[in-house]
C-alpha cells in the first residue's frame, strides 16, 4: 500500500524549473510569464478578503474564489514574483500549492463479475451480495436497520474522486443539488464535473456509506441518509489544498453534517506548521475545518496506510512525495497529516474480518478514535498471498468501459467510511447532537479492543515486503494506539 500512496508526478517540479530562463543579450527583459501557478492567499485571521484582493490584483493574480468567512483567497497567477509582491497590509501570508497535491491512496478494485452478481442469492436484508459483506455483520448493521436505516434529513459530503450517478445502488442516495467539483478549488456542479473520471474511489466510499436496500447488489450503512459528491481528487489523482478548503467550505455552507475524507492533503504527510513553506497552506485548511465545525459538520478522516505509528515521528525518510527527498529537521509532533489530524476530527484505523488491525494501517495513541473494517487481503495467510474476500465490498465504476458494478477493495480509505455511515445512523436516530456530541457518542457506542501483546506481526510471510515489513507495537489500555475507542457499533449507536 506504501508504494501505491508514493506515486510521483514528473512533471510537479516543473513549476519551478520553469522560472528564471537564462537571459542572452543586453535587451532589458519584459516581465517573464511563468507557469499558471495555484496560491492560497490569507487575510488576518477574522479580517475580509478586499483589502487582499486589491494586493492580488496589483500583483497580477487573478481571484478564483473567495472565502470571506474564514479570510482565504485561491488565486492563480502566472507572475513569478507574484508570492514577493502580493505581501503587505491586508496579507498575512500566501503560498504556492504547486507540488503541495497529494496522490489519492486509489487501492486496487476487484470487480465481482457480472455472472456472480447475477447468480447471488438473496438474504435476510434482501440484498442479493450481501453474504460477502462480512464488514456489515461486525458492527451489527442488521440488528440496527432494524430501528433505523437513516434519515434522508442527515446528507454526507464524500470529499473524494466523485460519485456515480447513474450506479443502480446510488442513483437515488445522491443530493444532486448539494453535489458538486472542486478541482481547482472553484466549484462547478455540473453533474458531469462530479462524476467519476480516472478513479473510482469516492462511488466505493459512498456505497459504503449509503447504498440503497432496493433488492439489487449490496447495502449501504444507512441507506436512509444523502451523500453528496464533493469531487477533490483531479484526473491525475491528486488532492490540492484549494479542492480541500472548497470541500470543507462546501460542506459547511450547505447543510451536511459529516464529511468523510480518505485522503491526505500534503505530499510530505507530515504537515509542519513550523515549515514556513507550508504554514499558509496548513493555515487555510485548518480555517476551513474549524469553519466546517462551526457549521456543525463533523469530519471524519483516514488514518493512512502505511502501518505509521502517527504518536512518534521522528523521521519523515519516504517525503516529499513529488519532488527531491530532503532531510527535514526538528520534525516533531507539531507536523500533522491533514485531515486525518486536525482538532475535532474522528482518525479512523483498519481492522480485518478477525477484527485485529489491518496489516497496512497507520496508528498511533492519542490520534486513533476509532477503528472499523477496511479489510485484510493478508490475514488469512499471515501475509503469504492476497484473499479478496478479506476485502471490503462495495459499488464500483470502471474508468476504462465507464460501467458501472460492485467490487473489493482494502484501506483506511474503506474503515473511515464505515465510522461516517455509522456516524449518520447515529444522528438520525439522536438529532440536534453537535459535532463534538457525536464525535463522543460514536467513541461511547464503540465495542473496545485490546492491544495485541508484545510485537503485533499480521504479515510476517509476505514474500516481498520482508519479514518485519508490518511489525507495529500497540500501546494504551481499553483506548490504545490501534483501535482507539474500538470498533464503531451500528446497533450500539442507534439504539
Ligand atoms: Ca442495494
Ligand atoms: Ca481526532
Amino acid at each position: 500500500m506504501k508504494n501505491l500512496r508514493r506515486k510521483t508526478l514528473a512533471a510537479a517540479s516543473a513549476a519551478t524549473l520553469g522560472v528564471g530562463l537564462a537571459l542572452t543579450g543586453g535587451l532589458a527583459p519584459a516581465a517573464a510569464a511563468g507557469p499558471d501557478t495555484s496560491y492560497l492567499v490569507l487575510a488576518p485571521q477574522g479580517a475580509n478578503t478586499s483589502q487582499a484582493a486589491a494586493r492580488v490584483a496589483a500583483a497580477k493574480g487573478t481571484v478564483v474564489a473567495t472565502y470571506d468567512q474564514i479570510g482565504v483567497l485561491v488565486v492563480r497567477s502566472t507572475n513569478p514574483d507574484f508570492a514577493t509582491q502580493v505581501a503587505g497590509a491586508g496579507v498575512e501570508s500566501v503560498a504556492s500549492t504547486a507540488g503541495l497535491g497529494t496522490a489519492l491512496d486509489e487501492g486496487e478494485t476487484v470487480e465481482v463479475s457480472a455472472a456472480d452478481v447475477a447468480s447471488a442469492t438473496g438474504d435476510p436484508t434482501k440484498e442479493p451480495l450481501y453474504g460477502q459483506q462480512w464488514d456489515m455483520n461486525m458492527i451489527h448493521l442488521p440488528q440496527a436497520h432494524a430501528v433505523t436505516t437513516g434519515s434522508a434529513n442527515v446528507v454526507v459530503g464524500v470529499l473524494d474522486s466523485g460519485i456515480s450517478s447513474t450506479h443502480p445502488d446510488l442513483a437515488t442516495q445522491i443530493a444532486k443539488d448539494k453535489s458538486t467539483s472542486c478541482i481547482g478549488g472553484v466549484t462547478n456542479t455540473t453533474e458531469s464535473a462530479w462524476n467519476p473520471t480516472t478513479s473510482d474511489h469516492g462511488t466505493h466510499v459512498a456505497g459504503t456509506i449509503a447504498a440503497a436496500v432496493n433488492g439489487v447488489g449490496v447495502t449501504g450503512i444507512a441507506p436512509g441518509v444523502k451523500v453528496a459528491a464533493v469531487k477533490v481528487v483531479n484526473d491525475a489523482g491528486y488532492i490540492f489544498p484549494e479542492a480541500a478548503v472548497c470541500g470543507f467550505m462546501w460542506a459547511a455552507d450547505h447543510g451536511m453534517q459529516l464529511t468523510n475524507n480518505s485522503y491526505f492533503i500534503d505530499p510530505w504527510e507530515l504537515n509542519c506548521r513550523n515549515d514556513a513553506r507550508q504554514r499558509p497552506v496548513w493555515q487555510a485548511v485548518q480555517r476551513a475545518i474549524r469553519y466546517s465545525q462551526s457549521k456543525g459538520v463533523l469530519n471524519v478522516a483516514s488514518a493512512g496506510n502505511s502501518n505509521y505509528d502517527l504518536a512518534h515521528k521522528i523521521t519523515d525518510t519516504d517525503s516529499p512525495n513529488n519532488g527531491t527527498p530532503e532531510v527535514r529537521e526538528n520534525l516533531t509532533n507539531a507536523c500533522l497529516d491533514l485531515p486525518a489530524e486536525a482538532p475535532g476530527v474522528v482518525t479512523v484505523s483498519a481492522v480485518g474480518p478477525t477484527g485485529t488491525k489491518s496489516y497496512y494501517s497507520s496508528y498511533g495513541q492519542g490520534v486513533i478514535d476509532v477503528t472499523a473494517p477496511g479489510g485484510d487481503s493478508r490475514i488469512r495467510t499471515l501475509g503469504a498471498s492476497p484473499t479478496t474476500a478479506d476485502q471490503i465490498l462495495s459499488t464500483t465504476f470502471n474508468t476504462t468501459t465507464r460501467t458501472n458494478g460492485w467490487g473489493y477493495k482494502q484501506g483506511t480509505s474503506m474503515s473511515g467510511p464505515h465510522a461516517t455511515g455509522v456516524a449518520a445512523l447515529a444522528l438520525s436516530a439522536h438529532p440536534g447532537m453537535t459535532p463534538g456530541q457525536l464525535a463522543s457518542f460514536l467513541e461511547r457506542t464503540s465495542v473496545a479492543q485490546s492491544c495485541p501483546e508484545g510485537v503485533y506481526n499480521p504479515a510476517p510471510l509476505h514474500p516481498t515486503a520482508g519479514p518485519h515489513a508490518y511489525d507495529a507495537t500497540c500501546s494504551g489500555g481499553t483506548r490504545n494506539g490501534f483501535y482507539g475507542a474500538g470498533i464503531v457499533d451500528a446497533y450500539n449507536a442507534v439504539k
